[in-house]
């Protein structure tokens, strides 16, 4: 049974104000010292990712999102399985062979892992909103390719688990096939995928995480109940790649301040409503985007 801890101590997220005073913090906790650690920041926002295996499953991945100073995330990472029958993997457990993290592009990367006869291209942007204003996002583009000779049955998690305003207990979460929220009394995040996954679950934390490190094959539940506690959710994709071709997925993860949403009194259900009048204009950019990359990836 894993056993939740901070990432890091809390001291460090709040005296941070760039970059690189995060990567001197990192190297003074006791999480290994790892050169790699990239930084996201922007504007009232700081996220950090390491793209490094740790044998501690829940140190893989992106591992905080402060908006405002205040932590919004636990880890957000992805995990793969090739055919239908074996155990998952991170994709840090794959060969990292390219990382670009062009300056003064402070605010997104890409890295690339090799695994045999695919690659798994990840590239995340941050934009934090005005300092104050409790307003944040994350977008992720994931690319896998085929680079083998044969048709590849591939399988695709990608893992979330917000503490919302530095703590999940109070936490409610729910999800569909494209769209999870979690909110509490002060923060609302949502995350909006697109395309729509073939499965996906909610659970209390750490129970998704497990089975995806365990040796048993995972498919999520499609659990969708809204759950209050500290919960974790995951999507799966399955696809079947042939030679040479390539997959895009596109995930828009917010946060904002529970004020700002335009009723005081309001369920998880009238907020969800309220998110999905939002999705319709977040889904047409992630298809203006998707159309974009897809421009880019066969080349
Ligand atoms: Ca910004
Ligand atoms: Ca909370
Ligand atoms: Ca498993
Ligand atoms: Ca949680």
């Amino acid at each position: 049974m894993l056993r939740k801890h901070f990432n890091f101590p809390e001291i460090h997220f709040r005296s941070v104000v760039t970059a690189a005073i995060i990567l001197t913090s990192l190297v003074i906790t006791d999480r290994p010292a790892k050169s790699a650690v990239l930084a996201l920041s922007d504007d009232n926002s700081i996220a950090a990712f390491d793209p490094d295996f740790s044998n501690i499953p829940s140190n893989n991945g992106l591992l905080f999102w402060t908006v405002d100073d205040v932590n919004q995330l636990f880890q957000n990472q992805f995990w793969y399985r090739i055919g239908s029958e074996g155990r998952e993997n991170s994709i840090s457990t794959l060969n990292l062979i390219d990382l670009d993290q062009a300056q003064p592009a402070d605010n997104q990367f890409s890295v690339t892992y090799a695994g045999i006869d695919f690659h798994i291209a990840l590239n995340l942007r941050l934009d934090g909103g005005a300092q104050g204003s409790g307003i944040s996002s994350l977008f992720e583009n994931i690319t896998i390719k085929n680079t083998g000779s044969n048709q590849l049955d591939f399988h695709f998690f990608n893992y979330t688990d917000f503490d919302l305003t530095e703590n999940g207990e109070q936490d409610t979460t729910k999800i569909a096939s494209s769209i999870a929220t979690q909110l509490d009394n002060f923060t609302f995040a949502t995350e909006v995928i697109n395309p729509v996954a073939n499965y996906y679950q909610v659970s209390p934390f750490p129970n998704i995480l497990d089975a995806l490190e365990d040796d048993v094959t995972t498919t999520l539940a499609n659990f969708s109940e809204p759950l209050t506690g500290d919960n974790a959710y995951a999507f799966q994709w399955d696809l079947v790649l042939e030679p040479e071709q390539s997959f895009s997925i596109n995930n828009y993860k917010s946060i904002a301040p529970v004020k700002s949403v335009p009723e005081p009194t309001m369920t998880l259900g009238f907020i969800t409503f309220s998110g999905l009048m939002l999705i319709r204009d977040k889904l047409r950019k992630l298809r203006c985007i998707a159309k974009t990359r897809a421009g880019l990836v066969g080349k």
